[in-house]
């Protein structure tokens, strides 16, 4: 059978991983790159083995061999590339945030419904296996009622007034960082577990950086300095380090979350607790192998990823016998594997039901976003609107992408 051609768009930090998952499925194929300019492109097509290296992205949707595009470029750039892509009848995985707000992401929603691609966008934490397993868990009522969801989403990479990246420009990251950047995936996962929307939110945010040091070069996202970076400009900073919010879920539970860029030792912590009405449960990314399962009559348990301790619904999420542990490239592989065997199924978004987040997902987490900075700037509750008229006016080509992921 032939494999699936796929071009991916941006080889900063995001893109390579990508590649890397797609390769592990063995029926499908990183046909090309694109990159900023030629020679770029194809620097990194030789150093990532890719055959087609495209100094303009748009001459890579052109190419009618490519069937699948991935948008793995800076934030700003996000809404005019989906929407090449869609335009081009690519399907399309793209990196969130899907668009720089929801009026933005309501109309690639509807773009895409309208030409039917298959589209997704790039919730990799709800892939783990544990949490796979988790949601069947809740589905089957082993926790009762879902009562009360919070946790935190917390990094150091930003902690010092050193560290710098293109993210930290609201121009190209967008006007929310912290909340966009890893609250969106701390909502994603939650409300995929539980299987319930976040429908009202009050949000605290605040700048605790408020002036850094830019380095003169570019800086990768977790990229580390060297020597020659060491010239630096100062630039005022007004985007969010850290957030609280209060969340209220369409069936009346509650939660809070806490994201932080500046929490100095944790480097990838997303960790949620759920209480239902008869058990609770904690999870952390950083030991993704473990849940652990809190009961009020008796002895608490940690559940180990097992395939042989698994609801069959989740036994297709994890590779390995208990305590070959798996992590972080496993789950965005599992991400992959189930968009590429939906697409390889010739399976469609409007009768079928994926196990991947689409660009529904997208605009949701683009709507809460939106309501969290309002609420944060008006400090009171705000309800996650799905706005956006979805017009599909046109808004212009993206141009040549230049920052860094
Ligand atoms: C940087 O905060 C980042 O790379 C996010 O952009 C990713 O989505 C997250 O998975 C890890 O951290």
């Amino acid at each position: 059978m032939e494999k699936i051609k796929v071009g991916i768009i941006g080889t900063g930090f995001i893109g390579p991983t990508h590649i890397e998952a797609i390769r592990r499925l063995g029926f499908v194929e990183v046909a090309g790159l694109a990159e900023t300019s030629q020679e770029m492109a194809e620097k990194k097509a030789a150093e990532l083995g890719i055959p087609k290296a495209f100094g303009d992205y748009r001459e890579m949707l052109r190419d009618s061999e490519i069937q699948v595009v991935h948008n793995c470029t800076p934030n700003h750039l996000h809404f005019a590339i989906n929407k090449e892509i869609i335009l081009a009848g690519k399907h399309v995985v793209s990196e969130k945030p899907l668009a720089m707000n929801s009026d933005e992401s309501a109309e690639l929603l509807e773009l895409a419904e309208k030409l039917g691609v298959i589209h997704a966008v790039n919730f990799n934490y709800r892939q783990h296996a544990s949490v796979q397993n988790l949601k069947a868990k809740i589905t089957e009522g082993d926790l009762g009622k879902v009562n009360l969801v919070h946790g935190s989403y917390l990094q150091d990479w930003l902690l010092y007034e050193t560290d710098y990246n293109w993210r930290l420009a609201p121009e190209v990251g967008g006007k929310s960082r912290a909340v966009a950047d890893i609250g969106s995936h701390w909502c994603d996962t939650v409300q995929f577990v539980t299987g319930k929307k976040i429908v009202e939110v009050f949000a605290d945010l605040a700048t605790v950086v408020p002036v850094r040091k830019k380095p003169t070069g570019n800086v990768a996202t977790f990229g580390a300095q060297t020597a020659e970076d060491m010239k630096y400009e100062d630039v005022p900073i007004n985007t969010e380090d850290y957030a609280s919010v209060l969340v209220r879920f369409e069936d009346g539970s509650r939660g809070v979350f806490t994201v932080s860029q500046v929490s100095a030792g944790r480097k990838n912590r997303l960790s949620f607790e759920i209480n239902g009405s008869q058990a609770s449960v904690f999870w952390n990314q950083e030991e993704p192998e473990k849940l652990w399962i809190g009961h009020r009559d008796k002895a608490n348990e940690v559940l180990l990823a097992d395939p042989a301790l698994f609801l069959p619904e989740a036994r297709s999420a994890i590779h390995h016998p208990g305590g070959h542990n798996e992590g972080w490239p496993d789950a965005l592989k599992n991400m992959m594997f189930n968009f590429y065997t939906f697409v390889r199924d010739g399976k469609s978004l409007k009768t079928d039901k994926p196990n991947f987040a689409t660009f529904a997902d997208g605009h949701l987490s683009m709507c809460i976003t939106d309501a969290i900075l309002e609420s944060n700037q008006q400090q009171k509750w705000v309800k996650v609107l799905k706005h956006g008229d979805g017009s599909l006016a046109s808004k212009g080509p993206a141009g040549p992408f230049t920052a860094q992921l």
